[in-house]
């Protein structure tokens, strides 16, 4: 059972440097795998021309009929549905990616919106909350609270770019989760359901596949976050 690889080499044939072929290659060294590692080069073209693209990694699979399979998330799904033992998504690696999420959820998207609402939040605060919440945001801030929110707009491009991973995945899955949210899509929610439960600030264009997540989101468990008090952003 070997396994063709076509990987990209250097000037010398064993110094292989794609950072696309090496997840492959330590994907099937995870499985345990022959492979048969065919230094490729970015000029020979022709020799993946059977792919009818122009990168690699690209894999043949000789047990399977000569099976040709590229692009390194591709080749990982076709690894694990066509030789299970050993799998590459487990219900842990699943943890341990989503731990991943929460920490650029938590780092990236929550500053994000905060600089867009925290003014809004204030405005929202009960009575007895307002000093407190002032004091202590205005400490980590470094700054009045007006003054984080008054170049909330000159950021909004900024933000909306930095969701590029989650927008990437939601172009290709319903979901963060696939086909039904996870908790991926709980932590990511959370950041929107905060903003939308204090602010009339329009932090997505429409057209974003995030927007439409969002709607999606909205509707999850019979409307459970579109029945609480909220803008319609
Ligand atoms: N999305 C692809 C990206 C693969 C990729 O960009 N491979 C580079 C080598 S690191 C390549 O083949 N480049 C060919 C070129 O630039 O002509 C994957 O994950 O496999």
């Amino acid at each position: 059972m070997t396994i063709r690889l076509y990987d990209l080499a250097g000037s010398e044939d064993e110094r292989r440097f794609s950072p696309f072929c090496w997840r492959i290659k330590m994907a099937l060294a995870h499985k345990g795998l022959t492979v048969d590692a065919t230094p490729w080069r970015f000029t020979e073209k022709d020799a993946i021309g059977f792919t009818e693209q122009p990168r690699v990694p690209v894999i043949v699979d000789t047990a399977n009929s000569d099976k040709a399979v590229w692009d390194s998330w591709d080749i990982a799904l076709y690894l694990d549905k066509t030789y299970p033992e050993t799998p590459l998504f487990t219900e842990n690696s699943g943890e341990a990616a989503t731990y991943f999420f929460k920490a650029w959820a938590e780092r990236t998207l929550h500053p994000g919106v905060a600089k867009q609402v925290l003014l809004d939040v204030y405005n929202h605060l009960h009575d007895k909350d307002r000093d407190y919440f002032r004091t202590t945001r205005e400490k980590v801030f470094g700054m009045s609270l007006e003054d984080v929110v008054a170049t909330a707009d000159d950021a909004l491009p900024a933000f909306q770019a930095s969701l590029a991973p989650m927008r990437a995945t939601l172009e290709t899955y319903a979901f963060l989760g696939g086909a039904t949210p996870s908790f991926a899509d709980h932590i990511a929610f959370g950041a929107f359901a905060w903003a939308r439960a204090v602010s009339e600030k329009t932090l997505l264009a429409s057209d974003d596949p995030v927007y439409a997540w969002r709607e999606r989101m909205l509707d999850q468990y019979d409307g459970f976050a579109r029945g609480t008090p909220g803008y319609a952003v």
